[in-house]
This record gives C-alpha cells, structure tokens and sequence, in this order.
C-alpha cells in the first residue's frame, strides 16, 4: 500500500511545532499521511508537544544539527515504507497546507526531487541579508549543477523512495545544498513548485555567521566527491511502490 510520510526535524519548537501539525493533511489523493518529528535534543517540549498532535517522535538526547536530523528523517521515512518522503521545517515557516504540491510530481512520475520554491511564489518578511544569502547560495548550485534552480535553501522538499533510500548528506550541520548536489549528481530529477513563505513568528532560526565557514568547505568537499549517475533501476525502486 501506498503511504506519505512527512517528516520535521525540531529543536526547540514547542511554540510553532504544533502549527505546523495541525495543516498536514491526513491524505493525498487517497493516501495516508504519517508524520514524524525529529526531536534534535531540544530543551523545551518539542516531543510531548510533537506525541499530543499525533506525531511519531524520534529523539536525539543532545543536540546533534539539523543535517544530522534530516538525515535520520531521510532513514526513519524509508523505513517506514515510504512511497513518498517529505520534509518540512517545524517553524511553521513553509505552508503544509501545499505539502500535495510537492508530492503531486512524484506521484505523477515527473520528478525524483522537488522543492518547494518560495522564489517562485511569494515571500514575506524576508531578510534583505537573507535574501541576498539566498540567492548567492542558490547561484553557486545553479553553477555546480549547470542547470536552473530558484530556491536552494528551501525548507520545505519531497522525495521519491529511491532518493530517500540514496540520499547522502556528508555533514551534521546543515543538508540544503549538499543534499541537492548529491541526488541531482546522482541523476535524480529535480523540480521546483511555487509556495508561500513567511518568516517565522517565534523561535529564532539556527542561522549565524558562521553558517558560511560551515557550509562553503562542505559543499566544495560533496563537489569533489567522485559521483557518477546511478544506474536506472536504481533510480526507480518506486516503481513497484507507484505501481
Ligand atoms: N535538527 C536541528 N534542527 C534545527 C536546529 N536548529 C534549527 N532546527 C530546525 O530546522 C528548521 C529550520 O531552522 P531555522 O533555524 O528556522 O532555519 P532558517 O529557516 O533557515 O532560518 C526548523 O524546523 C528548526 O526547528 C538544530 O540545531 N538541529
Ligand atoms: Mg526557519
């Protein structure tokens, strides 16, 4: 049987994380929706907040960063059966009322990977460093990758089976770029769907200075991995999962 899976990796979310909760719909298109929150160590009560609205909660005793929670996300929705994996912040940032957007592709067959892009939708309350931050990031992909990408950060994205199961991130620290250099190396097709944003109410992002000393040494060492496309059949387990 087909199933959904959506998964939010939290730290210290128990204000927003409940939000975001209750607009994740029970189905798509007739398919279950299961959810399952990633606990990173939080200090407040993300996982009772997260077990009281219905989610399956997996948890990290100390804080270990959000690649790392992405990457036990990846793994938790595979062995949950996934057909399709989705994963969505928990600051209630990305509308998970459009999470059928970003299945919609995969389950149609069109694409592996897709984003949901908040530079081709609508955005409010932006940061300009942000924005600028944004771009550049999303640029160097675009150039690695030679292909078009609007929104390379995005915290909100979709998987097929087969990418969830071959989706590499080679840091703890954060997954946006090196994830999306890794599966589109691995020829993993990619598409981007628009979405609003808006910038979170409470909390306060994980983002600091030196998010660029972390994350420019990684992406330069995932380009310099030797990736080569992986054979078609095993880009498409989810055949017999799509059927
Ligand atoms: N696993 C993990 N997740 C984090 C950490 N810090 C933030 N997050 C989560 O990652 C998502 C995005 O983080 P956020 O700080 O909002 O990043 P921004 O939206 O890019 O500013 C949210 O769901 C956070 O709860 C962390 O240290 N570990
Ligand atoms: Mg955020």
């Amino acid at each position: 049987m087909k199933k959904i899976v959506v998964f939010l990796p939290a730290h210290n979310e128990e204000t927003s994380l409940p939000l975001v909760l209750k607009r994740i719909p029970d189905e798509i298109n007739g398919i279950p929706v299961e959810t399952i929150v990633i606990d990173d160590g939080s200090t407040d009560a993300t996982s009772t907040v997260a077990t009281l609205n219905g989610a399956q909660v997996y948890r990290f005793e100390q804080n270990r960063g959000l690649g790392a929670a992405v990457r036990e996300g990846l793994y938790r929705a595979y062995d949950h059966d996934a057909t399709v994996a989705v994963m969505i912040d928990a600051d209630n940032e990305y509308p998970a009322d459009q999470i059928p957007d970003v299945v919609r592709p995969i389950l149609a067959n069109d694409a592996d990977y897709v984003f949901g892009s908040r530079f081709l939708g609508t955005i409010d309350g932006m940061r300009l460093y942000r924005y600028i931050g944004n771009h550049v990031f999303t640029w160097l992909q675009c150039v690695l990758l030679k292909r078009k990408i609007h929104d390379g950060q995005s915290g909100m994205r979709a998987f097929s089976r087969a990418a969830c199961k071959h989706a590499e991130i080679i840091h703890d620290y954060n997954y946006a770029q090196v994830l999306t250099l890794n599966l589109v190396r691995k020829g993993f097709r990619l598409k981007e769907v628009p979405i609003r944003y808006r910038v979170r109410e409470s909390g306060k992002s994980f983002i600091r200075l030196n998010y660029i000393q972390r994350v420019v040494p990684a992406i330069y060492k995932e380009w310099r991995r030797p990736i080569v496309a992986l054979p078609i059949e095993e880009r498409f387990e989810r055949k017999e999962h799509l059927g």
